[in-house]
């Protein structure tokens, strides 16, 4: 560091003169006026003494390194500064003008993947496709949504999603009462596969019937399995009605005719719906000419949506027109035997949720089905 005085006549002088010569390395420490006094005023002779300091040029530029000054002009400094941040803010700006064209482009890209779908629609396709409805029924509810709903309803969540829960309730079909056998009797025969729960569900009807005084009786055609036949007994027993055992066609006639009850159930042997033999021999069985039976297919909730369509198939022989739906405490869905019945134009009567005899079963209704489907919005189950 170095030390020097300037003289000149003012101070703005002094500035001048120093910025000439040394530039931004100088530094004023100290101004003396030293101007020397005429009479009264008069004659007097302006002039200033600054004492400054001037720093070697290394020394400076490490100084203004330190600062983060690169340029020695300050006013320029800012001014590139200011400008950066502009650039800076322009960059900004055009990166998220491209993000949002590759988010519009996504969009674009995704509803072409769906088939040009509004994102609403392609929501109601997912919630469908988990609650497993089968494709070709969610496509079909999806073109009634396109074709009924003006665009500005689509627009809305919650429009769709209300259209969507009026479209299955109104396909949906709910049996509640017997069909009258032979003018007085009402005859149920349960068919379904193995273990979904027939013999349970048989003992649950017949005891919420005799809960509404009403005279039931049991019959089993299984009587070939160990223990089949005596878990049924044991249900008649509890509930004091009676129930027989039967092995033939004939045998089955005579007890019917015989019987004085309003309500008659019929268990039958699960049969896997790969067993067409026995499936013809059952319907041989079951033959009842001078009564009109009313058939039920059984299935559980927790049958495999794969599986579900040729169960409906398979016990397609025994005309029935209404299923009972068991083990929906078992299964998060049940849109695969929802979606069948309604394409089979099949009745649904009863949901069972459990094990308990007679308390876990309820007569279907369009809303405790509804409540089954999962992912609508909670206003649609409210305000429908
Ligand atoms: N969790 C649950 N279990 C049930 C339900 N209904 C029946 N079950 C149980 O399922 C098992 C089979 O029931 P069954 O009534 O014997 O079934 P099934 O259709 O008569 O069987 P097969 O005569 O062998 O064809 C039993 O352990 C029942 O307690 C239900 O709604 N929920
Ligand atoms: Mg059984």
């Amino acid at each position: 560091m170095e030390y020097r005085e300037i003289e000149a006549q003012t101070l703005d002088e002094a500035k001048i003169k120093i910025r000439k010569e040394f530039g931004d390395r100088a530094r004023i420490i100290k101004v003396v006026d030293s101007s020397k006094k005429g009479f009264l005023g008069i004659g007097k002779k302006q002039k200033v003494k600054v004492l400054i300091s001037i720093s070697e040029v290394d020394l400076l530029k490490k100084y203004k390194e330190n600062l983060g000054i690169k340029n020695p002009n300050r006013k320029n400094e800012i001014e590139n500064i200011n400008t950066d941040i502009t650039n800076q803010n322009g960059s900004i700006n055009n990166l998220l003008e491209k993000l949002n064209n590759i988010e519009n482009e996504l969009k674009f890209i995704n509803n072409k993947a769906v088939d040009d779908m509004h994102s609403n629609l392609a929501q109601i396709k997912q919630i469908l496709k988990e609650n497993e409805f089968f494709d070709d029924f969610i496509d079909k509810i999806i073109e009634n949504v396109k074709e009924n709903l003006p665009y500005s309803k689509i627009e809305e969540r919650l429009e769709v999603h209300k259209f969507i829960y009026g479209y299955i309730k109104d396909k949906l079909k709910i049996k509640d009462s017997f069909e009258k056998g032979d003018g007085s009797k009402k005859i149920l025969i349960l068919v379904g596969p193995t273990g979904v729960g027939k013999t349970t569900t048989i003992a649950k009807i017949a005891a919420n019937a005799i809960r509404e005084k009403l005279k039931a009786e049991l019959i089993t055609i299984d009587g070939y399995r160990i223990g089949a036949k005596y878990q049924l007994e044991k249900y008649a027993e509890y509930m004091k009605t009676p129930m027989a055992g039967i092995e033939d066609n004939l045998e089955l006639q005579k007890q019917i005719d015989l019987s004085e009850s309003d309500l008659i159930l019929i268990d039958t042997i699960g049969r896997s719906a790969k067993d067409e033999m026995n499936l013809v021999k059952m319907k041989q069985l079951l033959k009842l000419n001078r009564y009109k039976p009313e058939f039920i297919l059984t299935l559980s909730a927790s049958t495999k949506p794969k599986e579900v369509k040729s169960i409906f198939k398979s016990f397609e022989i025994f005309d029935y027109n209404s299923v009972i739906i068991t083990k929906i405490d078992e299964s998060e869905t049940i849109g695969a035997i929802l979606n069948t019945a309604i394409e089979k134009d099949c009745s649904i009567r009863y949901l069972t949720n459990g094990q308990r005899v007679p308390n876990d079963i309820e007569k279907a209704t369009k809303y405790n089905i509804m409540d089954k489907i999962k992912g609508l919005d909670i206003e649609v189950y409210l305000n429908c």
